[in-house]
This record gives structure tokens, sequence and C-alpha cells, in this order.
């Protein structure tokens, strides 16, 4: 039987991960294969999922933990996946703040299920507002060292490098952001890609599509200082139904959303890992974002439409205590909906710090694939 090709696409909070992952289904499905995508997070109602679904992805998800530790999960989900859609291709996407991927996943799918599924080489994308920070040094990235070691250590365990968002980059600012990668982590080829236009995939699923002593690279790494550095992000997922008596445009509200949490955050010196926010109305679909407090929100999949009822599905990681960012949120979206003569139902939320990373398996250099 022929094997399924397991994609995982690492990189940190607001990398770019979703984007790339959607582009690369439709990039797949375009050349006649099956794809099916696997989301992850730490908490249940993830934007990721209802977006790509809302695509026409056929998404399963593992929520509550990382991959890692729900190791047994991952698999049983797409064990689902096989059978129910038979895919060519499986595209997975971790938890943005977890690392070690390569001795907690990549190596237990190659040991265990290698019979079932050819394992890519493990991409890991870079995202540019923290990482040119954080890869020069200091403490200008608005995270914290041990959050900023977690960054450095997913880039320490890439098969390769994949700079995203150069739509934003100017050629010299493009090229000394390659050198500043190379010479941190020689060796490591570099992709450069836009997940937005599309720019570079095509050299992304060259790099997939090759085989050898990939998804190898076990790191040397302190769980205390990863655990420590997870639990600095707050972590809040909440999902609300909006009704109003007129016509709400819902791309107006995300936004408005958006901005007023990012005034408030910044306000509290809290930085931003990742905002997104989708709105869910009859038959249509809106996503907003804000992957940093030095960028602007933008609205990357508008729904143009406009509604008297629709869901609303808050994820923000914020380096802020995890009560003050749910109070924040609450306020925001209260006083959001009522500037638009809305009301709210709160329904589900969460909110944590994420809780130390404790492996299904962990494999070391000595047995590895
Ligand atoms: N300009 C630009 N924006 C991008 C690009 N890729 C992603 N984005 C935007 O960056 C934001 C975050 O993208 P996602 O794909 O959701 O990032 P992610 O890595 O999945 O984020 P998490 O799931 O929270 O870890 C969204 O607003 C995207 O539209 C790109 O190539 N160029
Ligand atoms: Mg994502």
């Amino acid at each position: 039987m022929k094997r399924i090709q397991f994609v995982m696409l690492g990189g940190f909070l607001g990398a770019g991960k979703t984007t790339t992952m959607s582009k690369l289904a439709y990039h797949y499905k375009s050349k006649g294969l099956n794809v099916a995508l696997v989301t992850n997070d730490q908490a249940v109602n993830l934007v990721d999922t209802n977006s790509l679904r809302s695509q026409g992805l056929t998404v399963e998800e593992v929520a509550g933990a990382c991959f890692c530790c729900k190791f047994d999960e991952l698999v049983d989900k797409v064990g689902a996946l096989e059978e129910n859609s038979r895919p060519d291709v499986i595209i997975a996407e971790p938890v943005g703040s977890c690392t070690d991927l390569v001795a907690t996943v990549v190596q237990p799918l190659k040991d265990l299920y290698g019979n079932r599924f050819e394992v890519a080489p493990y991409p890991v994308i870079f995202k540019p507002s923290h990482g040119v920070k954080i890869l020069k040094g200091g403490n200008e990235s608005g995270f914290s060292p041990k959050a900023a070691y977690i960054f450095l250590k997913q880039l320490e365990e890439a098969d390769a490098i994949v700079i995203n968002r150069i739509d934003e980059l100017g050629v010299s600012e493009l090229e000394d952001l390659v050198q500043l990668v190379v010479k941190q982590f020689p060796g490591v080829p570099v992709l450069k890609m836009s997940a937005k236009n599309g720019t570079g995939i095509d050299e992304l699923c060259v790099l997939l599509d090759q085989k050898g002593s990939f998804g190898r690279k076990i790191l040397d790494i302190n769980y205390d200082i990863y655990a420590e550095g997870e639990a600095e992000l707050g972590w809040l997922n909440s999902t609300l139904q909006v009704n109003s008596e007129s016509m709400i445009d819902v791309d107006h509200m995300l936004l408005d959303v958006i901005n007023k949490l990012r005034k408030d955050l910044v306000e509290y010196n809290a930085e931003v890992a990742h905002l997104k926010v989708i709105g869910l109305a009859d038959g249509a679909f809106g996503v907003a974002n804000l992957v940093s407090n030095g960028t602007f929100p933008e609205l990357s999949l508008p729904s143009k439409s406009k509604a008297r009822r629709f869901e609303l599905i808050i994820n923000a990681r914020v380096a802020l205590d995890p009560l003050i960012l749910e109070k924040i949120v609450s306020d925001v979206v209260k006083e959001s909906s009522s500037f638009l003569n809305a009301s709210l139902v709160i329904g589900k939320t969460q909110s944590f710090k994420p809780g130390r990373p404790v492996p299904t398996h962990r494999y070391s250099d000595k047995n590895a694939r």
C-alpha cells in the first residue's frame, strides 16, 4: 500500500503556518492529490480549524495539548482521516509555542508508523516581526529570554528555515535577514516565501518531496526553560454569539475587536504573539489577526458580509497573565458590541498558562531514524 506523505509545518505563533497549510493544500489538490489537515491547540475552539473548514478543506483537530503530549490522539485523528478521506498528503500544524517536535513527533512517527507514513523533511516558518529582533539579541522582541529560547530552539531543529512574509520586505532587508539566519544556523537551507500571495510555495513543495536524512535534528533542550517560556504566555480561547436587530458589518466588528485589543495590550506593555478572531455568519466567514504589537491588525480573510446573528471565536496568545487577558478581552467585546447596538451571549471561554510539556515519546540521538 502507498504510504501517506506526512508534512508537519513548524514555526512560532503567528508565523504563517495556517496560511501556508491552506496554500499547500490547494497546491496539492491542483495536482490531483487528496489532502487532509490536522490542527492543534492547547484549548478547544480553534480559529484555525474553523477557518480551514470554512475554506472547504478536510480538517481534524487535536485540542487540549500539543502533538508531542497527545501523540496517540494525533495518530488516532490521522487514522480517522485515512479511513474517511483516503488522503495522499496529510499536513499538520503544531502549536506555535511548541518545540522539540523532531524528537517527540517526527521520530516516533517514523519509527512506530513508518509503514503508513512517509514523513517529509521538517520546515520551520520564520516570523520576521519577532524573529529579526530575537536573532539580533537584546530585549527588543517584547518576549522574555525564555520565550525567545523557544523561538530559537524551533529554528535549530528545522531541516529548512522558511522566511515568510517576504511581500513585506525590501530586497536589501530580505538579503540582510537571510545573512542573519545563515550566520546563526549555518548549513541549514533557507527558503523565501510569501504564504499570503503564494511566492515560494513551489520551492517548499520541492523541499517536502525530498528523501534522505531529514527529521533527525534532535535538540539538546532544557525543559525547565522551555516550560517557563511557554508559561509566560497567556492563552485564551473564547466563543461568543453576536445578535442585533439591524445588520452588522462582520468584518468591521472583527477589525474593531482586534484594534481595541491592540490598544489595550500596548498600554499594558503586553506583547502579542498572535491575536485572531473569526466571524462565522450564515454561509460566510471572515478572519482578522494581529501578530505583534509593532505591526497592524489585518483582515486576512474578509467575509464581505453583513448579518444580524453571527458567532465570534477569539484566540489570543499574549505575554500577559491570563486573568488580565480574559478581563481585557471581555471588556473589549462588550464595548465593541454595545457600540454596534448588538447584544452578546458569551459562550465557552478558556484562559490559562500552558502547562509543562510532557511528551508521550522522546527519541534520543542514539536511536534516531
Ligand atoms: N503579509 C503577509 N502576511 C502573512 C503571510 N503569511 C501569513 N500572513 C498573515 O499572518 C497572520 C498569521 O498567519 P497564520 O497563518 O494564522 O499564522 P500561524 O503560524 O498559523 O499562527 P498560530 O496558529 O497562531 O501559531 C495572518 O494575518 C496572515 O494573513 C505572508 O506571507 N505575508
Ligand atoms: Mg495557525
